[in-house]
């Protein structure tokens, strides 16, 4: 490895001390850029890796809010704006006991290369809180969320900054957000995405990264000669991106077999599909019920506190959160005859675990570029937004497939041309195309743009 890389690499572990996911993160990208930067002395020169891995700006601050009894709790709020250089920051809001500075950086660094990726005038972003809205009632979670915004306002706007959903906000926390901001800003503007479709969201935005990570297998499926018909699927989570790779992978003709939350995971060896299915989502969108009670309903197996990975499957999509997939998990499902890894979730797979699928010919599409279609289709509701206009259904979802059609070519096309082993395989390196095609334009837009 080159020694402007690790040395680059070696820094971050310093400046940043104890952020394991952020380092991660740093290093696999950076890993993968070699001949990128090999080719293009004059990134070197200005300094482009060490610039793109300081974050623009971070912000943390207090939220205290007063739950139903009247007791006061203390959460810690985040934004960490990361990079500007091809458009206004973008990325999701995480609200998860397990959120701080070191996730919430991997995830905006990881954002800068897949907003890139899609083609959109998109920065990098991403934040959240620790607050875990498990077992919280719809007051409390109104009143985290308005108090959560009564601090974030000042840093956002629709050409500044549009945060959006991800791990523990969905639609319902989006609208309390919004409302606050609208409250505060005196201001109706597209400034959070993922809003509902009667005040400014787009169609097919909640479906959008599970249907954008199945359209994306589909495309490497395609390129090696496959479908999705007839194969086996596992998929991890039963969120937001699990649900709705599910009902695309059915609609294409897959059987999905597992899915899971953090509690266990169920095998339906029958697939997830039919009336299985509506129970399911009914389940995760309504009750907030537990997996377990998918297996207690139909008879099928739950495996408490384990992830779905021992399952014999021909595609696997980890759909739930980073690192679901070690190098053990990833051992089993390749010795199981796993042809197809695609992820739903942000960095599911460790770096060992990716590597052991890229090395034993594994189509591996890594998350930055498989579940682009959320923020994508984000994007495109910034773009309604911005036109006060609303496209139909149909015509996003169009405007979806051809936007990962297009990250797929993209990524596939660079792998061959970086990478000698893609040129000469059916089987791409996509993490190699995905970080370098991503990579390329912001740099670009960073020279361009001079020293700021
Ligand atoms: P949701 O909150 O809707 O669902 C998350 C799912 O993952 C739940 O089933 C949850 O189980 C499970 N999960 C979360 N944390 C853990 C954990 N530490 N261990 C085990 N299971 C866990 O989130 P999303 O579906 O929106 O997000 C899932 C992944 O996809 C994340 O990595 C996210 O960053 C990524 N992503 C999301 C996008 C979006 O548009 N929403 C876009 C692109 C990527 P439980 O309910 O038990 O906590
Ligand atoms: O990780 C992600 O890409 C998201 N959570 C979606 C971000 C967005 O702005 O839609």
């Amino acid at each position: 490895m080159s020694k402007q890389i690790e040395d680059v690499i070696e820094k971050v572990k310093q400046k940043n001390p104890g952020e394991v996911e952020f380092h991660q993160a740093v290093t696999e990208v950076l890993h993968s850029l070699e001949p990128a930067i090999e080719k293009h002395p004059e990134f070197e020169r200005y300094k482009i890796l060490e610039r793109l891995v300081e974050p623009e700006r971070v912000v943390m601050f207090k939220v205290a809010w007063l739950d139903d009894k009247q007791e006061i709790h203390v959460n810690r709020g985040y934004r960490i704006q990361f990079n500007s250089a091809i458009g206004p920051y973008k990325g999701g809001l995480r609200f998860h006991p397990s959120v701080n500075l070191s996730i919430l950086k991997f995830l905006g660094f990881e954002q800068t290369f897949k907003n890139s990726l899609t083609g959109l005038a998109m920065g990098g972003a991403k934040g959240g809180s620790d607050f875990d809205p498990k077992g919280k009632s719809e007051t409390e979670i109104m009143h985290f969320c308005q108090a959560f915004m009564a601090e974030l306002w000042r840093f956002i706007g629709p050409d500044t900054d549009v945060p959006a959903g991800d791990i523990g906000v969905g639609g319902r926390e989006i609208g309390y957000m919004f409302g606050q901001y609208r409250k505060v800003q005196n201001t109706f503007t597209g400034v959070l995405t993922g809003k509902g479709v009667d005040w400014g969201g787009s169609y097919i935005r909640p479906e959008a990264t599970g249907y954008g990570t199945t359209y994306f297998a589909e495309q490497m499926l395609k390129a090696r000669g496959e479908t999705i018909k007839g194969k086996i699927v596992a998929i991890s989570g039963s969120g937001n991106v699990a649900q709705y790779a599910v009902q695309k992978v059915n609609q294409l003709g897959g059987k999905v077999v597992t899915v899971s939350d953090s509690d266990g995971s169920i095998y339906d060896p029958d697939g997830v599909v039919g009336k299985k299915f509506d129970f399911f989502l009914d389940l995760k969108q309504k009750r907030e019920g537990r997996i377990k009670e998918y297996a207690d309903e139909f008879g099928v197996e739950y495996m408490p506190k384990q992830r779905p990975w021992s399952i014999k499957c021909d595609i696997a999509m980890p759909c739930a959160t980073q690192n679901e997939i070690d190098k053990d998990d990833a051992q089993t499902l390749l010795d199981n005859g796993v042809m197809a890894v695609i992820e739903g979730a942000n960095m599911p797979s460790t770096i060992e675990a990716t590597n052991i699928f890229i090395e034993g010919g594994v189509s591996f599409g890594p998350g930055k570029a498989a579940n682009a279609g959320g923020v994508a289709c984000s994007g495109l509701e910034m773009a309604q937004n911005s036109q006060r206009v609303r496209w139909s259904p149909k015509e996003v979802d169009q405007r979806l497939h051809d936007i990962m059609e297009d990250i797929h070519q993209a990524t596939y096309e660079t792998a061959s041309k970086y990478d000698s082993k893609s040129a000469s395989s059916k089987i791409k390196n996509y993490v190699i195309g995905a970080n370098i095609f991503g990579f390329e334009k912001v740099a670009r837009a960073m020279i361009a743009q001079g020293i700021v």
